[in-house]
């Protein structure tokens, strides 16, 4: 379904998969005991998909828009993937929706190790409020995402270290009472 597993250490070429050899893989249970949720949905009918809908009303996703990260539709590219992967936090869910395209998150799990997830067509993924987490292209260099906010969104992110925030502290408590 979602593909995702450890990082090396390497910090260099951000856009290539980084796997560990042998591959470490990390599985969507382990993905949810980190509060990484996922869906997989028909990206062809997104603007007309009654599961699309129902996701959106359970969960109160109001708001919605789209951004195409590409060299010749995202003004000032390279600068902007290379502000995605600062590890940072946000205080909401990161709710994305992959219309087209493909791409990396990674997020911080439990020991702190980078986990990646390949996301691709299809991928609703959301990540919980006060996880250090970061995003990049894959080298196809093209993504077409919905973002998704409950309300008004909020886009401010706050780059590591952001451990002083209480979503942070109440996201890191709920690590340790699962
Ligand atoms: C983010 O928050 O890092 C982004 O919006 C990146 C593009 S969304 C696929
Ligand atoms: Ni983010």
């Amino acid at each position: 379904s979602l593909e995702a597993w450890y990082m090396d250490e390497s910090s260099e070429k951000q856009k290539l998969p980084h796997r560990l050899n042998p591959n470490q893989p990390v599985t969507l249970t382990q993905l949810e005991q980190i509060g990484v949720y996922h869906w997989k949905l028909n990206a062809d009918n997104y603007e007309n998909d009654p599961e699309l809908q129902k996701i959106r009303e359970e969960k109160g996703y109001s708001y919605m828009d789209i951004i195409t990260i590409h060299p010749d539709k995202l003004p000032d590219y390279e600068n902007k993937v290379k502000m995605f992967y600062e590890e940072h936090l946000h205080l909401d869910d990161e709710i994305r929706y992959i219309l087209d395209g493909s791409s990396y998150f990674d997020v911080r799990g439990k020991d702190d190790r980078w986990i990646r997830i390949a996301v691709s067509k299809g991928d609703l993924i959301t990540l919980p409020a006060g996880i250090y987490h970061r995003f990049t292209v894959d080298e196809s260099n093209y993504t077409k995402a919905m973002r998704l906010f409950v309300g008004e969104p909020v886009w401010k992110a706050y780059n590591r270290p952001a451990d002083d925030f209480d979503i942070r502290k109440a996201y890191v408590n709920s690590l340790s009472c699962s």
